[in-house]
Formats: C-alpha cells, structure tokens, sequence
C-alpha cells in the first residue's frame, strides 16, 4: 500500500515537474523569438554606415531574381582572388543605385588636360554629365595650364555651366578656380541635389608629355590629401581624350578599382607591356602580373587611391633620380602596384575601350572610350 502510494506521489511530481519545465521552456521561447524579432526590425531599421561591405537596400525593391546557375558564360566575372569582374549583364543597377543612393557619397574625378589636351575636355564632360555618376554628386577636378580655355558645356539634363568664378584661392603650389554646373532655374526641381561641380586647377605647362602624365599621381595625392576627412567618398582618374558612351555608375564602386586595358585583355601575360628591367621599381618578371591595366582610368575609396597614388609617385621619383623612367611612365607603376594590391574589383573594357577598335562580340556596351587622336599633333614632344 505504502509503496503504491510511493508511486502515486512520484508521478504527480513528475507530472507537476513536466507542466513547470514545458511552461517556462515556452515562455523562454517565445521571449527570445521577441527578442529576435526586435533585433531583426532594429537591424532593418538600421541607418547605412558609410562601411564600403554594409551594403543596405531598400526593404520593398522588387527586381529580378538572381541566379547562381545562370548569367553571362562568354567571359568571366570573377578573378582568382574573387573580385568581381564588371560586365554588362553581371549586375543589377537599379538595385546598385539603390543601395548606394543614400550612402550619401560623393564621386571625384580628375582629369588632366594640359597643353593641346584641352580640345578634349569639353566631349568630355558633356558625357561625363550625361553617363557619368547620374544622380550622384560628382565633383570633377580639371587640371590645366589654360584655364581660360576650359569649355562652356551645353548640359544634357538641362544644366548649365556657370562661369562666375570665385577668387582664385591659393591651395599649395596649385591655383584653383571654382566654376558649378548648376541646374537652368526652371529645371526639374528633382534634379537640383544631383549636382556636379567643376573644379579647375592651374597646373604649370609641361615641355615632356611623359611628365604630365606622369605627374598626375602627385596631383592626385594632393587632391586626396585635401578630401581625406571624407573617407567615405571615391574617386576616379580618367584620361581626358576620352568619352562616355553608356552608364558608368556604382556598379564601379570599390575599394580599390581596376580597369582592364582594351588592347592586351584577350593576350598571354607575355605579351604585356609590363616594365621589364629589374633596375625600375616598376619591373615585373616573365610569369608575374594579373591583367594588363590602363593608366587611364583607375580608381576607389579616397583611402586606397592616396595609397595607390602615393606609392606610384614615389616609385616613379626615385626611378628618375636613378635615371630610370618605366616603359609606360605611371602605367607601369600602376600595374606593378596592382600586381601586389589586388583591386577588390575589376572594370571589364566595357570602361576603357578605344574608338579606333572595332567592338569584340563579349563586350556588349562600351561606356568610355579614348578618341581617336594623331599624338604628333597633340603631344608637345611627338
Ligand atoms: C596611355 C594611358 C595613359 C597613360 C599613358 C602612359 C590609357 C587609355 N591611356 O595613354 O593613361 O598611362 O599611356 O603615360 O590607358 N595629357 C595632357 N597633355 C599632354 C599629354 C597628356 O593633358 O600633352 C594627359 C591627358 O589627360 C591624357 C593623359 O595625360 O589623357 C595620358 O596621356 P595620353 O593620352 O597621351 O597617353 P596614351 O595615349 O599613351
């Protein structure tokens, strides 16, 4: 009798202990999947950090769904260190634009147009303002030795170059003039934040072709040195003889940008013209390097191009004080830079073709392009 009643009080203890254990492992539960659905709302909620990987879109954006078995076969989108290699057809710029929109960015670029090189700027930045960065704020540097030559531009999206200049203002050995491409006062007034300005710099006159575009890294350094407390910004070099075609926007943004040259992307590694003499500090051996990049449009966070620009200048100095110029002057600094840095991502010469050369059947849009030029015209030493 005893021993069944043992028996009787142990199971209702159990029983007592199972509706206790059940009861506080549900309210457990369901406390801790409020906690969780609070901490998803807050990290949605989230304001974007201007973190180059926290990348942010908007919670309702509907767009295409992405496929990891289907998408461009004919060439390739990623490098051996896993960079992307931009292609038309790789990404999604409405989804891009909106991820980068309210990062609240601005785009720099510079270009030099020094000598005869002036003729070119004025094709380039009525395209610059037509495919360039639309709907960002893009601040373009112009460096010049003839600023009073610096073009009236026609605006495509109704904008017009305003030619009231400020009181050139000493920045260290550079003159600088500010002039804003603002938009026509009945314009759309949507269009009023997304403002590109022009800012010319006086730069001196150069006897050397291969001195001015040498000495871009420098005034690139410096230019980067005046941003730096926007670390959040980028910026791109581009050559001036040059001209946009298609969009170039934030599908090109990234912390250390590449673009692929149009002349050597299809060639063994052999056949690029690297520097190839130990003696400069530019010099690749037989079997090393990557890509063949161009010297004439490269890129990144402001961080990473000072690096870049400051590393190359300082190459290229101490080269020159040994009597050594690299076979392609701060091109071949910049390959022998990228070889060692990787870009964290790479243009296809979808960015950087040429007018002269027939389009190859992968690259199904040219956004940027070098004009069809006779150097012995232009160059003041042919
Ligand atoms: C290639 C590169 C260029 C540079 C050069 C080697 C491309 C498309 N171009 O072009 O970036 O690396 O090799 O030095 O990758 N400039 C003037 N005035 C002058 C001469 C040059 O302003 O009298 C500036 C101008 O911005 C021009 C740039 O320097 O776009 C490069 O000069 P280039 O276009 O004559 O060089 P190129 O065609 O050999």
């Amino acid at each position: 009798m005893i021993h069944l009643i043992n028996v009787k009080s142990l199971t209702a203890v159990l029983v007592i202990l199972g509706v206790l254990f059940l009861y506080s492992f549900l309210s457990y539960r369901t406390s801790h999947q409020q906690n969780i659905t609070a901490e998803n709302r807050l990290s949605a909620d989230v304001v974007a950090v201007g973190n180059e990987f926290h990348l942010v879109a908007p919670e309702h954006l509907q767009y295409e769904q992405p496929s990891i078995v289907q998408g461009r076969i004919d060439v390739v989108a990623v490098t051996p260190w896993l960079a992307p290699i931009v292609w038309e057809g790789t990404f999604n710029p409405v989804l891009l634009d909106s991820i980068y929109k309210p990062k609240n960015i601005t785009i720099i670029a510079t270009v030099f147009a020094v000598g005869k090189y002036i003729m070119f700027l004025k094709r380039f930045l009525e395209t610059a303002e037509q495919h360039f960065f639309v709907g960002f704020k893009v601040h373009i540097y112009v460096f010049t030795d003839r600023p009073n030559e610096v073009p009236p531009v026609t605006m495509a999206s109704g904008r017009r170059v305003n030619r009231t200049r400020k009181q050139p203002k000493r920045s260290n050995t550079l003159t600088e003039f500010a002039t804003g491409l603002f938009p026509e006062a009945n314009s759309d007034k949507k269009r009023l934040h997304f403002f590109l300005q022009l800012i010319v710099r006086l730069v001196p006159t150069a006897k050397r072709w291969q001195e001015i575009s040498a000495r871009r890294m420098e005034l690139i350094q410096m230019v980067i040195e005046e941003q730096l407390p926007n670390n959040r910004n980028y910026i791109f070099c581009l050559d001036v003889d040059s001209q946009f075609h298609g969009r170039w926007g934030s599908e090109s943004l990234g912390g250390l940008v590449a673009v692929t040259h149009p002349g050597y992307y299809r060639d063994p590694r052999s056949k690029f013209p690297y520097e190839r003499r130990p003696s400069s500090r530019a010099y690749l051996a037989p079997g090393e390097g990557d890509f063949y990049y161009c010297g004439g449009a490269f890129g990144g966070l402001l961080q990473e191009v000072h690096h870049l620009a400051k590393t190359c200048r300082h190459n290229f100095e101490a080269d020159a004080q040994e009597g050594i110029e690299a076979a392609w002057q701060e091109e071949s600094h910049l390959n022998r830079y990228m070889w060692i840095n990787k870009p964290s991502k790479v243009l296809s010469p979808e960015y950087l073709w040429q007018d002269f050369k027939p389009r190859n059947p992968e690259v199904h849009i040219v956004r940027f392009s070098g004009v069809v030029k006779n150097y012995a015209d232009i160059r003041p030493n042919a």
